[in-house]
Parts: C-alpha cells; structure tokens; sequence
C-alpha cells in the first residue's frame, strides 16, 4: 500500500497531466504517508480475497481510498472545522504548510481516488469500475461522508436526538467502511447475496468504529491516539456515549462485533481475519 501510494504521488507527471507542483505534492505526501492504521485498504483487500477477487485491483481499490479519507482528515483538521494541529502524531497539514496548499491537497487527493479506480492498471472490467465509482462517490459525497460532516456541524448548533445522531455517524464515519466491505466483493464481480452480506458486515463495523472513537475521546489521550482527545466534551457534543453512558457503549460495541462475526458464519474459516478485523475496531486503543 505504501510503496503505491510513493508512486501515484510521484514528482513525475501523468499521462495528460500538464505538471505537478512540488509543494502541493509534498503535502499530500504529508497527509497520506504519515502513519494511519491503513484499516481501510485492508477491510477492501480482504473482502476482495474472501469472495476470489483480484489481489492487485484490491490494493489499487484500497489506495484509492484511503486517499478519500486522507483528505477528509486533511480537510477535517482545518479551522474552518474541527481545527486539530496534530493528526497521527504528526502537525496537521495546514500547520506543515497552510490552509491553502491544506484545501488543495484534500481536493487533490479526493480527485486521485477516481483516477485511481479509472486507470488501466486497474486491471478490472470497465463495469466493475463503474460500479466501484458511482458506489465510492456515494459514499463519500453529500449523500454519504461529507453530508455527515454538515449534519455533525449542524449538530454543534442544534444538538440531534438519538436517530440523528446515528444517521449522522453512519454517513461521516460508516459509510467510507460499508464502502471498504461491499467493494471486494465488487471488485469480485460476486453475487447479489454476497454483496448485501459485505455491505451489512461493513455497515456493523462502521457503528462500532465510531462509538469506540467516542469512547476513546473520553478514555485516551492525545499521545496513544496521535490527535487531541476530549474534544467531544469540549464542545458539549451529544455522542451516542454522551446520551447512554460508557456501561451501555461498552455492551453496543459487543453486540456489533457479534452481529458482524456471525454475518460471515457462512463463509466459515476464510472469513476469520476478517471476523478479527471486526474485533480490532471494537476494542481498539487508537
Ligand atoms: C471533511 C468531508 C470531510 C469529512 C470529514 C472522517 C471525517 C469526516 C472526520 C474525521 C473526524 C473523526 C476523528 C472521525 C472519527 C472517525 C475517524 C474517521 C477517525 C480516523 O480514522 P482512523 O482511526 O485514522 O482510521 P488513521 O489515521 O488510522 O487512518
């Protein structure tokens, strides 16, 4: 994954690029090179082998989108919205460089994603690639990621119920992973069956990613988590821990990994690292 992100973020141009300018290279480097638990690309590379999918188109897939989410933490870090100066244990983009060359490197990244999908590399049938992209800009648009990050700042001004608060989090955090889950199994070309199975483990696995990460602010710190914590409490935020509590966070966050282990019984052994997947992002300590 990292030796391919080095490469698409080359110096060099591309065919029918006119040039690349180095500092805006250099600070996408910087917000997509620099640590990351790469949980995306992995969740794509291994729904993609579960159900026999291309290995190499999976990687390219996973890269893709994982630069989706390096630019929406490029973005997310701006003052503009949640204002972090450490991200991955690292200055934020727009504190390494400036919020300018910040807003270009996320736009840039973002654009990367469907050259990425749309290449020739990507060794897939070109049906198969129009599927990853109309589900992969779904998921990160209005309708998907970005469209979660305007309900949760709406939220700052006028605090969600509980519904909302979870249709939120689904979009802002849940729907990049539902995405990581189904694309093996587009990436496969599998059967209807097999691709509502992989969306649904991917939609267990993105409630529990965000209500660990809610968890997390209030349990960790800055140091083990490579950004700020408390910040949720800060700022008075109603998280599903806020409104519940940490005993019934703690009892949601087994129910999902449950929910999302058995719906891959039917695959039995090859579905295990993926079962362990979803145990990691329950019980995860950054
Ligand atoms: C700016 C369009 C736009 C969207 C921002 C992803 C996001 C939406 C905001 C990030 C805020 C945040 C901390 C959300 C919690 C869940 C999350 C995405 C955490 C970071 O993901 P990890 O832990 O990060 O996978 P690494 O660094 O490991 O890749």
């Amino acid at each position: 994954m990292q030796a391919l992100l080095i490469d698409i973020l080359s110096d060099t141009p591309r065919t029918d690029e006119i040039a690349r300018p180095q500092n805006l290279l250099a600070a996408m480097r910087h917000g997509s090179l620099n640590g990351g638990k790469r949980l995306r690309p992995f969740l794509v590379a291994e729904s993609a082998r579960l159900l026999g999918g291309d290995p190499k188109a999976a990687l390219r897939v996973g890269a893709a989108l994982e630069c989706i989410h390096c630019y929406s933490l490029i973005h997310d870090d701006l003052p503009a919205m949640d204002d972090d100066d450490i991200r991955r244990g690292q200055p934020t983009v727009h504190k390494a460089f400036d919020e300018a060359t910040a807003i270009l490197a996320g736009d840039s990244l973002l654009t990367y994603a469907f050259d990425i999908i749309a290449a020739p590399e990507t060794t897939l049938p070109d049906r198969n690639k129009t599927e990853l992209v109309l589900a992969l800009a779904r998921a990160a648009g209005a309708g998907g990621m970005a469209g979660g990050q305007a309900l949760d700042l709406q939220a700052e001004r006028q605090a969600p119920d509980e519904a909302g608060i979870v249709t939120l989090q689904a979009m802002k955090t849940g729907a990049l992973l539902r995405f990581a889950c189904e694309a093996g199994a587009i990436i496969a070309g599998s059967s209807k069956q097999d691709r509502e199975r992989l969306r649904l483990f991917g939609q267990k696995i993105g409630l529990a990613f965000q209500l660990a990460d809610d968890v997390l602010d209030i349990t960790s710190d800055a140091a083990t988590m490579g950004k700020a914590t408390g910040k949720d409490a800060g700022r008075g935020k109603g998280t599903l821990v806020a409104l519940n509590g940490m005993e019934w966070a703690e009892k949601r966050l087994e129910e999902l990994t449950t929910e999302a282990v058995d719906l891959l019984a039917p695959y039995g052994a090859a579905a295990q690292t993926l079962q362990q997947a979803a145990r990691f992002v329950a019980n995860r300590q950054n």
